[in-house]
């Protein structure tokens, strides 16, 4: 299975300069806030300034579209990462938020010049969220960082 923080780092253009925005979910903020530390370690380790990262908190995946709609609104930023953990329950609510948060996410991407980087754990359980918060399958906060910087510099690649 594919290890979340491993990549290339020959691949990755030099974030300096760069400004990236990063909405987190406040749900299941113990997945939430390993994947933000772990994106901002990443981000600082590729040259992007601190003051430069900009940080939102949302109460739940399903504010993470209007949250990063809002920081593309009001903050001049090359990237925005939503970060969000939702883990299925025993109704259906699960798919309604998951499918909800897809879909505006995208719209974002499709609507707007800024990229949205998709950093929302889908989980069955709490332990595939945990494999992939600092598990054993590495930190999805890194590989959203890659990408963030990834796409910021798309016209650059
Ligand atoms: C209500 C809810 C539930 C049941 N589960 C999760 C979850 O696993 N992950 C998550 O990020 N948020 C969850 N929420 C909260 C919703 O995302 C949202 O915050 C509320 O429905 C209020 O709009």
């Amino acid at each position: 299975m594919h290890h979340l923080s491993d990549y290339d780092a020959s691949t990755v253009p030099s974030a300096e300069g760069l400004s990236v925005g990063i909405v987190v979910a406040d749900w299941n903020d113990r997945y939430t806030y390993s994947m933000l530390e772990a994106t901002k370690r990443t981000l600082l380790a590729h040259g992007i300034h601190e003051n430069d990262i900009l940080v939102k908190h949302v109460p739940g995946s399903f504010e993470l579209v209007y949250g990063c709609k809002w920081m593309l609104t009001h903050n001049s930023v090359d990237a925005v990462i939503a970060i969000g953990c939702v883990i299925r329950g025993d109704t259906p609510h699960f798919d309604y938020i998951c499918q909800g948060t897809t879909q505006g996410l995208t719209e974002l991407n499709l609507q707007g010049d800024i990229p949205v980087i998709y950093g929302l754990l889908t989980c069955n359980t709490a332990e595939q969220a945990e494999a992939r918060c600092g598990g054993v399958l590495g930190n999805k906060g890194d590989e959203c960082a890659i990408a963030a910087i990834k796409m910021a510099s798309i016209g650059k690649l």
